[in-house]
């Protein structure tokens, strides 16, 4: 007996896991999101009693009881952008996504907040404001988006979402440093614990009820710093004509700049130059870029010399790479 009961105990919890995926869908599908009754709307009910009396049929109606959906307040923020919101340093207006959503049943204005000091991180923007896509386009566009106004919250219908911008002008900080930025809505109807009433303040005139969410949401958006800097060191080494090292007119000394990013960002335009000395002379066609060699007169490759120094252009470098420059000039 016991043996048998163990056995149907296996079996069974072999077989849970496959009827859960099965009826997964299907407990999906009965509970998928139904727009809610939007507040205000009245539901009447009227009860009917029937009876022979006599040989005919009697039919008689309760009272009609006459309810209004009350207004559930509900609001949420969630932060839109994808990831950290990168930025080089001293930026003006860099920009935050944000989408605030009337999760409740009626139309409610929803009063906004911005906190841009926030505590354990790396710096604080400066000059924030809050701007509404008017346009419904996702992307702040100057002179089109409205600026926030405290005195006049946007006012979202039953299950509206809207895309709020923070434009923040970014300070002097350094590669990888962030910055926390909070933006909070509030039902301006009221917010708290969830259930609160506000009797009479509901759309169509029944109560507003404070829902799930406590109506009131907020989430946080990041600046991260992306920055590059250009280290440049020279060095130099000589050959004299009898094989050895010493500064002997006719001896050749080789230049050698080691320019080397470093940070998360790149540098455009990088353009190394060097002049020749005075009491040297130039060895031509002695510039190399990484070993390879370049040509003195101004053409494709990135080395030239005009007759007075020498210059590479070495274009757009991202940090963390580096790039070796040698000449040669002669001690007259
Ligand atoms: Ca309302
Ligand atoms: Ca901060
Ligand atoms: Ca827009
Ligand atoms: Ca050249």
């Amino acid at each position: 007996m016991s043996t048998s009961r163990r056995h149907y105990r296996v079996s069974s919890a072999r077989t849970l896991p496959i009827w859960l995926g099965v009826l997964g869908p299907l407990f999906l599908a009965s509970t998928a999101h139904a727009a809610p009754t939007p507040a205000g709307t009245p539901i009447e009910n009227t009860a009917t009693a029937s009876y022979d009396d006599g040989g005919s049929t009697v039919t008689i109606d309760s009272n009609t009881v006459s309810l209004i959906v009350d207004e559930l307040l509900d609001i949420a923020v969630t932060w839109a952008d994808p990831g950290d919101v990168t930025t080089a340093p001293d930026t003006d207006n860099v920009v935050l996504t944000f989408t605030v959503t009337n999760g409740g049943n009626g139309p409610e204005p929803v009063v906004l907040g911005v906190d841009p000091n926030r505590a354990g991180d790396d710096f604080d923007p400066d000059a924030v404001t809050l701007f509404i896509d008017t346009d419904g386009n996702g992307t702040y566009d100057a002179g089109t988006d409205t600026l926030y106004d405290p005195g006049s919250p946007p006012v979202l219908a039953a299950e509206e979402s809207i895309t709020v911008f923070i434009l923040g002008d970014i300070p002097s900080a350094s590669d990888g440093e962030r910055s926390e930025v909070q933006l909070t809505g509030t039902a301006a109807t009221g917010s708290g614990t969830p259930g609160t009433v506000f009797a009479g303040q509901g759309e169509g005139g029944g109560d507003a009820v404070v829902g799930s969410t406590g109506a009131t949401d907020e989430d946080s958006g990041f600046y991260a710093i992306i920055d590059a800097d250009l280290d440049l060191t020279k060095s130099a080494t000589v050959l004299d004509p009898f094989g050895g090292t010493t500064q002997v007119p006719g001896a050749i000394i080789t230049y050698r700049l080691v320019a080397e990013a470093t940070g998360s960002g790149s540098l455009d335009n990088v353009v190394i130059t060097d002049s020749i000395p005075d009491d040297t002379s130039y060895v031509d066609d002695s510039i190399t870029l990484d070993g390879t060699g370049l040509t003195d007169v101004s053409d494709a490759d990135a080395g030239e010399f005009d007759g007075s120094g020498i210059a590479v252009s070495l274009g757009t470098v991202a940090g963390g790479s580096s790039n070796i420059i040698e000449f040669q000039v002669v001690i007259d």
